[in-house]
């Protein structure tokens, strides 16, 4: 006898071959048994600090959502992590713009693109999605409802982002690094005891990019995607990749149709690949976290990780990748 969710997954499977999409029926599972939760996954070595701050709140019953917010202020608040928040590396004028987003387990999200001045995008990302009837804002306007909710405005370039933009400017050549120092923007995704599930995303983005430059990290189905009844997803890369492609979207959609976390990720990947040419010179990984629990990831390059939370311990977790 043929599963329903098995059936489903390889009539999708099916239909996604005819279509020119490899089928990703052999691959190793990351599996862990069914209703492993509390857990929380996120992004890159950041992502171990975040995650014992998200573990704080989910081991003692709290929301996903609060722990999702709660781990990505870590790195936001943290000057030595130069990809997020305060400390993060400034665009091609010197000055730092960030983007965030945050989904829950009802659908609503918020989120805050190109919001300069404020130290903890996530909570203002999450402040459109509670006290707005918006979704996002942008700029100045998300910096002037920022001061209304009581966010202070701050001077977020430290000395260390300075030194490295007045670096840059000296030759001014725009080509995105693979793996900048092994960390970037950090997405984090939980499953809390209750079985719900949220959703993170925060960056200063691209460093060095045009002023004005969105990436997919606000965006929601591009960089982050959370749908109760499957899981969720997150990315970090080049985001003009995850927007071209609704990335985060289709690793939920992949999960819905039967493919795990880590095979999820793989086929989002494996699109990228097939539809952008030039994907070669670029990094993105995807995360995922599914309903019951189990985790997974892929990237393009090797080098990208993640850290994982649960009542066993945490882990840090190389990604497998396409290339390398
Ligand atoms: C962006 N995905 O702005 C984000 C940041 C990042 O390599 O991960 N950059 O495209």
């Amino acid at each position: 006898m043929i599963s329903k969710r098995k059936f489903l997954k390889y009539s999708f499977l099916g239909t996604a071959t005819a279509l020119a999409a490899p089928p990703v029926t052999a691959m190793a599972r990351h599996h862990t048994k069914r209703g492993n939760k509390p857990i929380v996954v996120s992004t890159w070595n950041h992502g171990g600090p975040a995650n014992e701050a998200a573990w704080q709140v989910l081991a003692e019953g709290g929301r996903a959502l609060d722990a999702v917010e709660a781990g990505a202020r870590v790195p936001e608040a943290d000057p030595q992590v130069t990809s997020v928040g305060y400390g993060g590396l400034p665009d091609r004028d010197g000055v730092v713009t960030l983007d965030a987003c945050i989904m829950d387990e009802k659908q609503n999200c918020g989120s805050v693109a190109f919001l300069q001045g404020i130290k903890h995008p996530i909570s203002v990302a999450r402040k459109v999605m509670e006290e707005t009837p918006h979704v996002m804002l942008v700029g100045e306007g998300a910096q002037r409802f920022a001061v209304e909710q009581g966010f202070e405005i701050e001077n977020l370039l430290t000395p260390k982002a300075e030194a490295a933009w007045r670096e840059w400017k000296r030759e001014s050549h725009y080509q995105p690094v693979i793996n900048i120092e092994n960390h970037d923007t950090i997405g984090i995704l939980a499953l809390d005891q209750d079985g719900n599930l949220s959703g993170a995303c925060t960056t200063s983005g691209a460093a060095f990019k045009m002023h004005g430059r969105v990436g997919d990290s606000p965006i929601i189905g591009a960089g982050l995607y959370v749908d109760n009844e499957v899981g969720a997803a997150t990315a970090t890369g080049m985001g003009e990749l995850m927007i071209k492609t609704v990335g985060c979207h289709q690793v939920v959609e992949l999960m819905r149709h039967g493919y795990t976390p880590e095979e999820a990720c793989r086929e989002a990947v494996e699109r990228i690949a097939r539809k952008l040419g030039d994907y070669k010179k670029f990094q993105v990984g995807f995360l995922a976290l599914d309903k019951a629990g189990n985790y997974g990831a892929h990237c393009i390059h090797p080098g990208f990780n993640y850290a994982v939370r649960d009542s066993k311990g945490t882990q840090m977790t190389d990604s497998k990748s396409k290339l390398g």
